[in-house]
């Protein structure tokens, strides 16, 4: 029988376990990333661990979310996050470097090898044909430490793209075709694997967008076929001798087959207030637009703002728009620059933002109240954009651009333009000067560690009868934008303490009042929630601070992956319901009690709560591997790391 690129990968690293789908395997991984916003946490429980080197083929340290740099916080943790890596032998990419997914685009990836990621959009690799996983800091430390890498063994979506895409409609439109057909619910443990035709067509970036928006399906990863265009990709890189050739075997076979023709696609948008929201650009009418922002890790290519900036030039931004242009790193900066592309967006008025996160995480260029803002970025949440009420549209960066010359909603093919076709430089223009290398010897580097970052936070074992409180109930889709928010609270990451008064500040300000307060008489907190909750990003913040105001339970309909394996990590019981009634029975205040959570999760119980506010009970579900048995008692995975390393 023939293997999927997925089976191949993973049958190459497997380390314990076999390939069945739905049971837990562990892996060997290659290469880790972290990100600043992540990767102080990530640090600090690496350094718990007592480890001199990291073990991994490579490991890189980006610096690409809080670059805004307002109070001495964020400048401080570079510091750290700088000392770190040349001392533990990690590569450190400066802050105006880029962001992290594109940059390991450009100068890391490798087909065929495997990667964590502490952040969620990881799989943007997958474009390459690296096996790329977005997990918590603390997996990602204990990867660095040589440990494997655990997960539920995937069932494989083959998505076959047929036909060629029409002029106008690009890969932002695919993948948002893709959230229309799947939505961001229900494809938890499932791998989106691209072959056909029309993949054979598409170039790294723009495979790469796709990868990155299967983040908002919620799948473990996405991966394309190692070919031509991936060593045409790593050619213009000067990195055409880390290419090798991977593809799935023509009698593999698939958990389901999906066929997207890419010559009926037509420009998407995803509407407010979730990825799957989706409509085509020509349905929204003429609404006017207020704010247009081009660049996140999902479009921000040297394809795609020469695409923009052909579709600007000559032209002027409409008076009503602010248009925001930042490039996914220096070198497509700086190419763009070279080539003549650059000063095209400048003249017709693009704002240039530094090539980082910024406007995608709501840390820079919040729109104005009620803004309609269309960004060609991944995620358009409520309150992302750091403006409450602004509506954000996710489009691709050619609707993006005939929006920001028109200020209305505008199909780009009704631009009347011809659609420009972009010659890909056969060689980018290559600098890693902002890319640090590590010490060669470590001994000599010390730890800056400024005042703003505290050791993590311990948790304790879990006790043998979880009783408290519900101290929230809230509904379906909550995502860790909503459990804990980025943007201007997120230079406190390093700061466990004060990061955890913002817990659930957008739908709940008083959450982290109540929770203190019953903490402090001695009662666990509970969390109730509805479908696909902790959607989202990988940050492990949404378990840490909950599990710092003594949050002991998340009771939902559903989980998300990255989240529930978070929630365990740090010694929080993901629980599930096992009627669906009994989600709306309950009320927030009520008094809860689970006897015996630690003996039933360890022995596989029944696990019973008792509601004695209303004098009922109910069943719940703790799904849980083996090793996730063990983790959950002992409070957590780094109190029952530590015990070995230590
Ligand atoms: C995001 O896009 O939400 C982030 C910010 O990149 C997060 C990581 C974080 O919260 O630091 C992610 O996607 O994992
Ligand atoms: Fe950065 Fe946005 Fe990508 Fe997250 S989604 S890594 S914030 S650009």
């Amino acid at each position: 029988m023939g293997r999927t690129i997925t089976e191949k990968v993973i049958e190459t690293h497997l380390v314990s376990g076999r390939f069945i789908p739905g049971d837990e395997i562990g892996i060997r991984i290659d290469q880790t990333l972290t990100q600043d916003a992540t990767g102080t946490m990530a640090y600090l429980q690496f350094e718990s661990l007592n480890i001199p080197r990291v073990k991994t083929e490579l490991s890189v340290s980006y610096i690409d979310h809080n670059t805004v740099q307002i109070g001495f916080e964020n400048a401080d943790d570079h510091r750290y996050l700088q000392s770190i890596a040349q001392k533990y032998g990690i590569y450190l990419s400066r802050p105006g470097n880029g962001i992290c997914h594109q940059v390991h685009l450009e100068r890391f990836g490798k087909p065929a090898k495997t990667l964590i990621g502490a952040d969620s959009h990881t799989p943007t690799a997958g474009a390459l044909g690296t096996l790329a996983f977005g997990a918590g800091g603390l997996d990602v430390a204990l990867a660095m430490a040589g440990e494997p890498f655990y997960f539920t063994c995937p069932y494989v979506i083959r998505i076959v793209l047929t036909g060629k895409l029409p002029p106008w409609v690009s890969a932002k439109d695919i993948v948002l075709k893709v959230l229309d057909l799947f939505t961001t619910k229900g494809n938890v443990g499932c791998v989106f694997e691209y072959g056909g035709k029309g993949t054979a067509g598409l170039s790294v970036p723009e495979r790469a967008t796709i990868a990155n928006m299967g983040a908002e399906c919620g799948v473990t990863t996405s991966i394309f076929p190692s070919d031509e265009m991936t060593a045409l990709f790593l050619k213009a890189q000067q990195r055409e001798m880390d290419w090798v050739e991977i593809k799935a075997d023509p009698d593999a076979s698939y958990h389901r087959i999906v066929e997207i023709n890419l010559s009926e696609l037509a420009p998407l948008t995803a509407r407010p207030h979730s990825p799957d929201n989706i409509s085509t650009v020509r349905d929204m009418g003429e609404i006017e637009v207020n704010q247009v922002c081009i660049g996140s890790c999902t479009n921000s290519s040297y394809r795609d703002l020469a695409t923009v900036a052909t579709i600007l030039r000559g032209k002027a931004v409409h008076p009503g728009v602010s248009l925001v242009v930042a490039p996914g790193s220096r070198q497509v900066l700086e190419n763009l620059l070279r080539d003549g592309y650059l000063a095209d967006l400048i003249a017709a008025g693009a704002r240039l933002a530094e090539n980082a996160c910024g406007f995608c995480i709501g840390n820079s260029q919040s729109p104005r109240g009620k803004a309609v803002s269309l960004r060609t970025s991944n995620r358009n949440f409520p309150g992302r954009s750091g403006t409450r009420d602004a509506d954000v549209y996710l489009v691709s960066p050619e609707t993006a651009a005939a929006a920001a010359v028109t200020g209305r909603f505008t199909d780009p093919r009704d631009l009347g333009i011809p659609y420009p076709e972009i010659r890909m430089p056969k060689r980018f223009h290559i600098d890693d000067r902002m890319i640090i290398k590590p010490e060669d010897k470590p001994t000599t580097v010390e730890i800056y560690r400024g005042p703003n970052i505290g050791p993590p936070p311990k948790s304790d074992p879990l006790p043998e009868t979880i009783a408290g409180v519900v101290t929230i109930k809230i509904g379906d889709n909550i995502t860790t934008d909503h459990i804990i928010p980025a943007g201007r609270r997120m230079k406190y990451r390093s700061n466990i303490p004060k990061y955890a008064e913002f817990v659930f500040e957008l739908p709940d300000k008083s959450f982290p009042e109540r929770a203190k307060k019953a903490r402090d008489e001695g009662k666990h907190n509970i969390i109730v929630a509805g479908l696909s909750y902790g959607q989202g990003s990988s940050r492990e913040h949404a378990a840490i601070c909950p599990m710092f105001l003594g949050v002991r339970a998340v009771i939902a309909r559903s989980f998300e992956r990255i989240h529930a394996a978070n929630l365990i990590n740090f010694g929080i019981v993901p629980l599930t319901f096992k009627e669906e009634g009994d989600y709306n029975r309950l009320e927030q205040g009520d008094s809860l009690e689970i006897p015996d959570i630690k003996r039933m999760i360890e022995e596989d119980g029944k696990i019973t709560v008792k509601n004695l506010s209303q004098g009922t009970s109910f069943e719940v579900v703790c799904n849980l591997s083996a090793r996730q048995k063990k983790i959950l008692p002992a409070g957590g995975l780094l109190n029952l790391q530590k015990r070995d390393y230590i």
